[in-house]
C-alpha cells in the first residue's frame, strides 16, 4: 500500500465519521426536539437562515423555487452541514482537539438558533436538553470513531472491527433519534375543534355570481386550493387545549381569552376575498373563503380601547407579527378573529386554530394566523415583520383584475372565444371590467352578480377571434369611479399594479 493510498483511506473514514457521528447527533437533537414538541436544530437553523435573508434574496428565492423555496432552503442547510461535518471528520484524524471544538462550535450555532426560534421561549429546559443531547451523541461519537480509527493498525482485523463497532453504535443511537421524530411528529396535538353553528350565518351565494366557463376561477376557493404564505418553514402544530388569545396594550380590561371562551361567544359567518401583497399582475395569491368567527370589533370594545390608540399588533406562535390600522377593524367592513374556514375548523395551514381575516388589506398587515395576542398600540411605537424587511406600514388592496380564460400562449380556433376572469377591488366594489385586443377600443365585460364588496367578482366577454397573434388586456373599474392603472409598479413596498395581458394564437 503507497503512503498515498493510505492517507486517502484515511480521509474517507475521516470524513465518514464526521457524516455519521454528526448525523447520529443531529437525529437525536431532532427526536427529543420532536418528542418535547419544540422547533428541531435544522428547521431553527433554517429560520434564523430566512430572517436573515436580505429582502432581494428572498424574492429572487420565491420567484426561482416557488412554494419549493422551503425545500431549497432546508436542502441547502443540510448540504452545508454535510459537508462541515465531513470536513470536520478529516481534520479529526490527525487533530482530534480542533475537529470535537468545531463539532462543538456547530452545536452551539444549532442551540442559539433554537433559543432564538420565538416558537419556544428562550432558555427553555427543553432546548437545553436537545442541546445536551446532541453534545452527547455528537462528540462522543466523533470521539468514538476517531479512537477508533486511530487504533493501532498492527493487525487489521482487530481495528476493522472496533471501527465497524464504534459506526454501528453511533448510527444505532442516531437510528433511535429518527425513530422518535417520528413518534414524536405523529402525536402532536389534536388537530380540530367542536365549531358551533354560526349565530349569524353568511348570506347564501347568489346565483349567477360566476359563469359556466371552463378555467374560470370558482367564486370560493376550495380550502385545499387556498393559497398559502407562510414566513415560518414548518406550519406550527398549536394545541388549542391550551392556546390563549390576549388583548393588551392600550385597553382598560386586559382580556385572556382560550379557545373556548371564543367558541362560546355569538360566531358569525362572511364570505371574504383575502389578497397577498405579493400576488403578481395575473398571480393566483388570492382566495375567497367563507370565515367563521368573532368580529374583531367586539373583543377590542370587550377590553375597552382607550384614547390615543391608532393600531393593533397582532403576534402569532412563529414569531410573525402585523400592524393594523385600529380604524379598520372597529369600521363596518366586519374584520373576524376567526376559528373557521369553509365550514370547518381552520386548517393547520391557514391559521388553527385561531387567525385574524380582515377585508381590504393585504394579508401581511391583516390575517395573522395562530393569533396569541392583539396588542392595541400607536403605529409610532412599532414596527412590524414585513415593515422590518421595506414593506410598507399601511396596505390596502389595490384595485386589479385577471384573466383566467384564455391562458397564456393558447391555441384557439377562429370565431366565438370566451374570455372570462375575476376583478377585486374589497370594500369599494368592482363596477365594471373592460377587455380590449392589440390595444383596440375597450369592450365592456358582462360581470357576474355581486356578492359583496368584500369578495371578487366574475366577468366574461365574447371575443370574436380573427386568425393571427394577439395580445389580450383586462382592466377594472371600481364602485368609486376610479380606473385600474396601467402603470407598472413592483410587489415592494405595497402591491403590484398593471393591466394583465395574455398573448393567443388564432388559426
Ligand atoms: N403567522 C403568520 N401569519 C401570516 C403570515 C405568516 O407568514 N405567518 N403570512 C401573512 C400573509 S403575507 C398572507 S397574504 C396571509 C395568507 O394567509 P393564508 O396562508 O391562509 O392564505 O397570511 C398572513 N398571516
Ligand atoms: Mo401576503
Amino acid at each position: 500500500m503507497t503512503t498515498t493510498r493510505t492517507r486517502r483511506t484515511a480521509r474517507a473514514a475521516g470524513a465518514g465519521s464526521g457524516l455519521l457521528a454528526g448525523a447520529a447527533g443531529v437525529l437525536a437533537g431532532e427526536g427529543l426536539a420532536s418528542v418535547l414538541g419544540v422547533t428541531g436544530p435544522v428547521v431553527a437553523v433554517g429560520n434564523r437562515v430566512v430572517d436573515l435573508t436580505p429582502r432581494p434574496v428572498k424574492e429572487w428565492a420565491i420567484e426561482t423555487f416557488g412554494s419549493a423555496d422551503k425545500l431549497v432552503l432546508l436542502s441547502g442547510v443540510l448540504v452545508v452541514l454535510a459537508v462541515a461535518l465531513a470536513a470536520l471528520g478529516v481534520v479529526g484524524v490527525r487533530h482530534r482537539a480542533a475537529a470535537l471544538t468545531g463539532l462543538t462550535v456547530l452545536i452551539a450555532l444549532a442551540a442559539a438558533a433554537m433559543l432564538l426560534d420565538p416558537a419556544q421561549g428562550a432558555g427553555s429546559w427543553e432546548v437545553v436538553a436537545c442541546v445536551a443531547v446532541m453534545l452527547g451523541v455528537g462528540l462522543g461519537g466523533l470521539a468514538w470513531m476517531l479512537s477508533s480509527l486511530q487504533a493501532p493498525a498492527r493487525d487489521t482485523g482487530p481495528r476493522r472491527r472496533s471501527v465497524l463497532a464504534a459506526a454501528s453504535g453511533v448510527a444505532a443511537v442516531g437510528a433511535v433519534g429518527a425513530a422518535a421524530r417520528t413518534v414524536g411528529d405523529r402525536s402532536a396535538g389534536p388537530q380540530s375543534l367542536d365549531l358551533p353553528q354560526p349565530a349569524t350565518s353568511a348570506d347564501p351565494v347568489p346565483s349567477g355570481v360566476s359563469f359556466d366557463v371552463d378555467g374560470l376561477t370558482p367564486h370560493v376557493t376550495p380550502t385545499e386550493d387556498f393559497y398559502r404564505v407562510d414566513t415560518a418553514l414548518q406550519v406550527p402544530q398549536v394545541d388549542a387545549r391550551d392556546h390563549v388569545l390576549r388583548i393588551t396594550g392600550m385597553v382598560d380590561r386586559p382580556l385572556e381569552l382560550t379557545v373556548g371562551d371564543l367558541l362560546e361567544r355569538d360566531l358569525v359567518e362572511r364570505r371574504i376575498t383575502m389578497t397577498c401583497v405579493s400576488n403578481p399582475v395575473g398571480g393566483d395569491l388570492l382566495g375567497t373563503a367563507t370565515w367563521i368567527g368573532i368580529p374583531t370589533r367586539e373583543l377590542l370594545a370587550g377590553a375597552g380601547v382607550q384614547d390615543g390608540a391608532d393600531a393593533v399588533r397582532s403576534v402569532s406562535t412563529d414569531g410573525f407579527t402585523a400592524g393594523t390600522p385600529l380604524g379598520v377593524l372597529t369600521d363596518d367592513r366586519g374584520a373576524l378573529v376567526a376559528l373557521g374556514m369553509n365550514g370547518g375548523p381552520l386548517p393547520a395551514e391557514h391559521g388553527y386554530p385561531v387567525r385574524m381575516v380582515t377585508p381590504g388589506l393585504y394579508g401581511y398587515v391583516s390575517a395573522t394566523k395562530w393569533l396569541t395576542e392583539l396588542e392595541v398600540t400607536r403605529f409610532e411605537d412599532f414596527t412590524a415583520y414585513w415593515t422590518d424587511r421595506g414593506y410598507a406600514a399601511k396596505a390596502p388592496i389595490k384595485l386589479s383584475s385577471r384573466i383566467d380564460v384564455p391562458g397564456s400562449f393558447a391555441q384557439l380556433d377562429a370565431g366565438d372565444v370566451t374570455v372570462a376572469g375575476v376583478a377585486w377591488a374589497q370594500t369599494v366594489g368592482v363596477e365594471r371590467v373592460e377587455v380590449r385586443v392589440d390595444e383596440g377600443e375597450w369592450h365592456d365585460a358582462e360581470l357576474g352578480v355581486e356578492d359583496s364588496d368584500q369578495t371578487w367578482r366574475a366577468w366574461r366577454w365574447v371575443w370574436p377571434a380573427e386568425p393571427g397573434n394577439h395580445r389580450l388586456e383586462v382592466r377594472a373599474t371600481d364602485r368609486a369611479g376610479k380606473v385600474q392603472t396601467s402603470r407598472r409598479e413592483p410587489i415592494a413596498p405595497d402591491g403590484s399594479t398593471g393591466w394583465h395581458s395574455t398573448t393567443v394564437t388564432v388559426s
